[in-house]
């Protein structure tokens, strides 16, 4: 082989090797981008980020930190205990005025600090929009998307209210139009009194879209992770990314005589939001449901598999101290 040849092969040969190496680490980071959707790694991740550890650097400026949801639903639809078991304390209760088009809406402030920093959680509730149409649920969604960049819209019912499902029609469309992800919760779950209808009136109004298939494709949950028998995922059908998910709670621990029903299907719901939410949102999760320490127990419990000790030991510590 001449010094032509073996160049032309050498570089033959390169070729070859990076297209290999190319393969390879298209591969791996495929793996890696799989596990790393993985619920657990996510939130340690996330936890670590946010200080778990004392020595984690995080970066404060001097303003306090505002995140923002949406809340929707029928009056007595279960709004108000629902953000109350999530956040587990801390909340009150303002009539502001919202943003540019002055519509009255109630605000429930969740107001905390971490390390000595100040944060605040809103939950946006309209009382009413003046006309209730098509128009007006589309502005109102896109103006608190425009200036608070919510982390997710809770649309709140009980077996005990009743839904316009027109109203709901729109609010689902709104909600896929700006990107924020719509959780459509049925609260008050063990409810005797049509105890079906809210679940099926979800599915009523879903059911068009993936028929169609021109807005929503039902969505796979891995049935490994935690909350999988308990949420159902629509996914946008242009994106497939999650935009709609349904689910059943109960609130509170309800006492009677008969004994009563525990409180269910909040903790799934938040582990469901923080991992069907991008990165930046799940942060803001952890801000939401700080000061929720049975949240963090189950969570302690759910990952003791699949966190090391040293993690584990961190974490208990920390919820125990904030919690
Ligand atoms: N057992 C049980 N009761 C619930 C649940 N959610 C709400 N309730 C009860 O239903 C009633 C209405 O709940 P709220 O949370 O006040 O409803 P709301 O949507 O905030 O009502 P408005 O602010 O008046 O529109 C209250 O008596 C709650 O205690 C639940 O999950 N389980
Ligand atoms: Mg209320």
């Amino acid at each position: 082989m001449n010094n032509e040849e073996l160049a032309t092969s050498r570089s033959h040969w390169s070729k070859i090797k990076g297209a290999v190496q190319g393969a390879h680490g298209f591969r791996s980071s495929r793996e890696e981008k799989k596990s790393d959707n993985r619920l657990f790694i996510r939130l340690e991740r996330a936890l670590k980020n946010f200080g778990l550890n004392d020595n984690a650097g995080i970066e404060y400026d001097n303003n306090p930190k505002e995140y923002n949801v949406i809340v929707a639903g029928p009056p007595r639809g279960g709004k108000s205990t629902l953000i109350g078991s999530l956040c587990g304390r801390g909340i009150n209760a303002t009539n502001i005025h919202l943003a540019s088009r002055q519509k009255e809406v109630s605000c429930f402030v969740k107001t905390d600090q971490h390390k000595g920093f100040p944060h605040n959680v809103k939950f946006w509730s309209t009382i009413g929009l003046d006309p209730w149409n098509k128009d007006s649920v589309k502005s109102y969604i896109h103006d608190i998307v425009q200036v608070h960049s919510p982390i997710v819209l809770l649309f709140c019912a009980s077996p005990l209210t009743v839904i316009t499902k027109e109203h709901l029609h729109w609010l689902i469309d709104s909600c896929i139009e700006e990107n924020i992800l719509c959780a459509l919760v049925c609260t008050n779950m063990h409810a005797r009194v049509r105890r079906n209808t809210v679940s099926q009136t979800f599915n009523e109004v879903l059911q068009p879209r993936t028929a169609n298939s021109y807005s929503l494709v039902p969505g796979n949950i891995d049935s490994e992770k935690p909350y999988a028998s308990s949420i159902t995922l629509y996914n946008d059908s242009k994106t497939n990314k999650p935009a709609v998910l349904t689910c059943q709670v109960n609130s509170i621990d309800e006492s009677s005589s008969e004994g009563g029903h525990q409180r269910s299907g909040v903790f799934e719901l938040i582990l469901a939001l923080m991992d069907l939410l991008p990165d930046d949102k799940l942060n803001e999760i952890i801000y939401m449901v700080l000061n929720n320490r049975p949240f963090w127990m189950y969570v302690g419990q759910t990952f003791s598999h699949d966190w090391n000790d040293k993690f584990l030991t961190n974490f208990r510590l920390w919820y125990e101290k904030f919690g």
